[in-house]
């Protein structure tokens, strides 16, 4: 006999239960953890937000997954950690601390208070005594010390590199501060300038970082192959051509096949040899300046207008001897391969465009699939094939080609096989105020060296005055001012990318107190995150970044695994209504869905939609929740409005974790009202008292049919939550057996028991995505501590179906139902089946002329 000792309210107030379960977990610290050798660990980590203000849907999405993910491993019996932080410095700091005359700091730690508090208002599971800042001294001091012996390893360098320039400013911009070319401040056009800069040597690691995306099986295949064309790994061929009184011009290309089709080299205007060519031609100086100050994406080369100019030096082909003009062309970059390319106008679209425009040779090499000479008078053939017009190379295809004139070259000392790859070293160094200052200092005598890790944290003042322009520690020169073995010295007064603080707050989180940059220990019982729930903008950057410096963590001795993130979920954005109105200038008005009233058809599609002004407006459909379309809906006002538990449900019921999904309130209304039928229920059922043991060999066929639905419930459920992540199906199985349950005639003892056995299984299922309303149903089921229960496990017994249900048809017309014995043979169901009454009524003065079994389905008779 078991009681149910907590009364339930009569009706579902989710404000009178959420703070207070809230309060319960705070104070009995729920969900901090301690390495625990005796349990398996679990480390779900969603990715930590940027202080910006307010919680976004985006944010409640992806820390609704992963909450969802931590309480469902909770239940497992696993010791979960899920901790949360702040990654708190950043560029937009800088531009509301002068729009709001204050300094990034304030605005920063204020925002942190606020957005903490919505983060606990959503119930979230975090363990709090992890929770740190980035822009902290007691974080940043590891990052800081941690770059300094990546220096001493000689993975540190320091090279010029462009940066957006504002003349007029005299400052440099970042990339979102560069409008159309200018300065968003004072419209001067942008240049690019070289400055100084500190790069991480990422490449060293690059095929490492590729490699080892094969053993990423928990890792969406659309985020690796992102990475791999990141990465960009190609085989080709490095070769030399001799030019006139200069050194050999080197050159790379991937299509060494067509080396006898070369009728120009193409540089990039920062090529040694085109500063040297522009000495005493100031025309070509001034191309070759234009070209720098125009920055070039490297997804733009294909589509950008070409244009170059002829530097008169000659290249010598270094296996057929033709000399060929080299031009200084805007499409070749400086830093990647050599900065030169041997122009194959008639097998490189690129090449093709340029030589068109300047009027230089174009001759095929490479025949087409049918061994046909390509027409390359309109574009380049790009396609591999056989060569021809290639001499001794005639009649090879790509890769019997690309072998031959690569050892040709080799044997002539003119060339080799090598692999490049399209990924850069890191640039960690920006101009900006409001970052990790960089641990490096330059003594008089201009040697730089890092900063000692006794003299470390170097930090960043959060007391300053913002012109909006100038970095403070750039515009204090005091701030500089150091000494360095007892020498002057000046501070560098550039601050880290603000991904280097993201690429290693996983790895912190074990360990947030250590005097260290982490304990190892720790560090090693966590590492690496066994799930790990973010958006996929960070597929590349943030999701690369952390992948090489856990590596470097590694070989620094302080983990031992190879990869931080075990299994990655991507969750998809979040989309509204957007309506827009468009005002007498002819400019869209964006206006917020909130204040829209729309009447739909009998499809649910929107026919009309007018303002709270009473005007018609325009639907421009479901998109992603934004500012600039002015359709976010704000979780706070949701929560106000239906309560933590209703969002939560909605978010992860209204479509699979890793789409798009759609907000419609009148879902969130529907998750709402199914959460008041559970409260219901659950009250009605403990109301009636106690309930007696559940005796299995008692149940009638329909108290087994209704228990089996129940562990066919948790079946589907623990896969669809556990393995397949698709929360979305788990909870349409709950609700679906809730139907079922409120159906459930109880009229006797057995059948409050199945429905108490139910209960208790939909309340531990519905936990992990709605867990205050759980923790008082569980109290009111006479059961205590939800938190630290046990996932509900199916009774393979109840699965199993000892009748079924055939439905007998005579000339394809449904007659009779009947339920047998679910193993019953074809004679026996036969015979049952032509004597059954309501079959002979049709049968009688009939011959039955052939009788077909669907095994446990269907019984057709047909009769003439
Ligand atoms: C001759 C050639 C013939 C090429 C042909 C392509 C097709 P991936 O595959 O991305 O590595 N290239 C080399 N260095 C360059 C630079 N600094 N800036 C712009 N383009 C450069 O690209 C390798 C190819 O890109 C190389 O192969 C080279 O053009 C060009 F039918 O060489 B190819």
């Amino acid at each position: 006999m078991q009681g149910h000792n907590v009364k339930l309210a009569e009706q579902y107030h989710p404000q009178d239960i959420e703070q207070k379960v809230q309060e319960y977990w705070d104070n009995s610290k729920t969900f901090e953890v301690t390495e625990d050798a005796s349990k398996e660990k679990f480390y779900c980590l969603s990715m930590f937000p940027y202080p910006s203000g307010r919680l976004h849907m985006g944010h409640v999405r992806n820390y609704t997954i992963g909450d969802v993910v931590s309480r469902y491993q909770r239940l497992q019996g696993k010791n979960v950690m899920q901790p949360i932080g702040w990654d708190a410095f950043g560029l937009p700091a800088e531009n509301a601390a002068v729009k709001n005359k204050t300094a990034p700091a304030p605005w920063t730690y204020e925002n942190i208070e606020y957005m903490k508090n919505q983060l606990k208002l959503l119930g979230f599971g975090y363990d709090w005594k992890r929770e740190f800042a980035t822009c902290t001294p007691e974080y940043y001091r590891w990052e800081q010390e941690f770059f300094t012996k990546l220096y001493e390893k000689g993975l540190v360098y320091k090279k010029t590199s462009s940066v957006n320039w504002c003349p007029n400013d005299m400052t440099v911009l970042a990339n979102e501060q560069v409008e159309d070319g200018c300065c968003w401040r004072c419209d001067t056009p942008v240049e690019q300038k070289e400055i100084p800069q500190w790069f991480i040597k990422i490449t060293e690691y690059a095929q490492e970082l590729l490699d080892d995306l094969d053993n990423l099986d928990g890792w969406p295949d659309m985020v690796k192959t992102m990475q791999r064309n990141w990465i960009g790994r190609s085989e080709g061929v490095e070769l030399s051509f001799k030019v006139e009184g200069q050194s050999d011009l080197e050159v790379y290309t991937t299509r060494p096949d067509t080396l006898m089709g070369v009728t120009y080299v193409g540089i990039a205007a920062g090529h040694p040899l085109a500063a040297q060519a522009s000495a005493n031609n100031p025309e070509l100086a001034a191309f070759c300046e234009e070209c720098k100050n125009t920055k070039v994406a490297e997804a733009e080369l294909a589509t950008m207008e070409k244009k170059g100019m002829d530097t008169g030096l000659k290249a010598i082909h270094p296996l057929n001897g033709r000399e060929v003009p080299i031009y200084v062309a805007n499409f070749v970059l400086m830093d990647y391969g050599t900065g030169a390319v041997m122009a194959v106008p008639s097998h490189d679209q690129r090449d093709f465009e340029f030589a068109t425009k300047y009027g230089l040779d174009i001759e095929a090499v490479i025949l087409d699939a049918e061994g046909n000479q390509p027409d390359v008078s309109e574009a380049a053939y790009t396609e591999k094939g056989a060569l021809f017009n290639s001499g001794e190379f005639d009649g090879l295809e790509f890769s019997a080609a690309f072998d031959a004139i690569a050892a040709k070259l080799e044997s002539k000392g003119k060339g080799k096989k090598t692999v490049n790859f399209r990924l850069r070293d890191w640039g960690v160094s920006r101009q900006r105020y409001w970052g990790a200052p960089i641990p490096m200092v330059t003594t008089d005598d201009g040697q730089v060296h890092p900063v000692p890790a006794d003299q470390l944290p170097v930090i960043l003042p959060e007391d300053v005055v913002m012109d909006g322009v100038t970095s403070p520690i750039k515009a204090d020169k005091a701030w500089a001012e150091t000494t360095f073995n007892g020498e002057h010295a000046l501070r560098e007064t550039d601050t880290f990318d603000t991904f280097m603080e993201s690429s290693w707050y996983y790895a912190r989180y074990c360990s947030p107190q250590a005097d260290d940059i982490l304990d190892p220990e720790k560090a090693n019982y966590w590492l690496p995150v066994d799930q790990y729930v973010g958006g996929i903008e960070h597929a590349c950057m943030h999701l690369l970044y952390s992948r090489f410096f856990h590596k470097l963590l590694r070989d620094a001795g302080y983990v031992t695994s190879d990869e931080p993130f075990k299994q990655l979920l991507c969750q998809g954005m979040v989309l509204a209504d957007a309506f827009y109105h468009t005002n007498e200038k002819g400019t869209k008005e964006w206006i917020a869905p909130t204040d829209v009233t729309v009447e739909r058809d009998g499809k649910g599609r929107i026919e009309k939609a007018v303002d709270n002004q009473g005007r018609n407006v325009e639907h421009s459909g479901m998109i992603k929740m934004s500012k600039s379309k002015n359709n976010g809906i704000d979780p706070q006002e949701m929560v106000d409005k239906y309560g933590a538990d209703t969002v939560r449900l909605f978010m992860m019921f209204a479509s699979p974790a890793d789409m798009t999904l759609e907000w419609q309130e009148s879902g969130v209304e529907g998750a709402n009202r199914f959460l008041r039928r559970v409260w219901k229920l659950v009250g009605e059922h403990t109301e009636k008292g106690n309930v007696e043991a559940l005796n299995v060999s008692a149940l009638s066929s329909d108290q087994k049919a209704l228990r089996r639905d129940v562990h066919k419930t948790i079946a589907k459920v623990s896969d669809d939550v556990g393995r397949r992540q698709t929360f979305n199906t788990a909870i349409a199985a709950i609700m679906e057996l809730m139907n079922k349950l409120g159906k459930a005639p109880q009229e006797n003892a057995q059948d409050r028991a199945i429905l108490d056995e139910a209960l208790k299984a939909v309340v531990r299922m519905l936990y992990p995505m709605t867990p205050h309303i759980c923790h008082e149903l569980w109290n009111a089921l006479g059961e205590s501590d939800v938190d630290n229960c046990e996932w509900p496990t199916f009774d393979e017994k109840a699965l199993v179906e000892d009748e079924k249900l055939i439905i007998v048809q005579v000339n394809g017309k449904l007659r009779a139902k009947l339920t047998v014995p679910a193993d019953i043979s074809k004679e026996d169901i036969e015979a049952i089946g032509l004597n059954d009454e309501n079959v002979t009524k049709f049968t009688d003065g009939l011959t039955v002329r052939k009788v077909i079994y669907v095994p446990g389905k269907l019984l057709n008779i047909v009769a003439s």
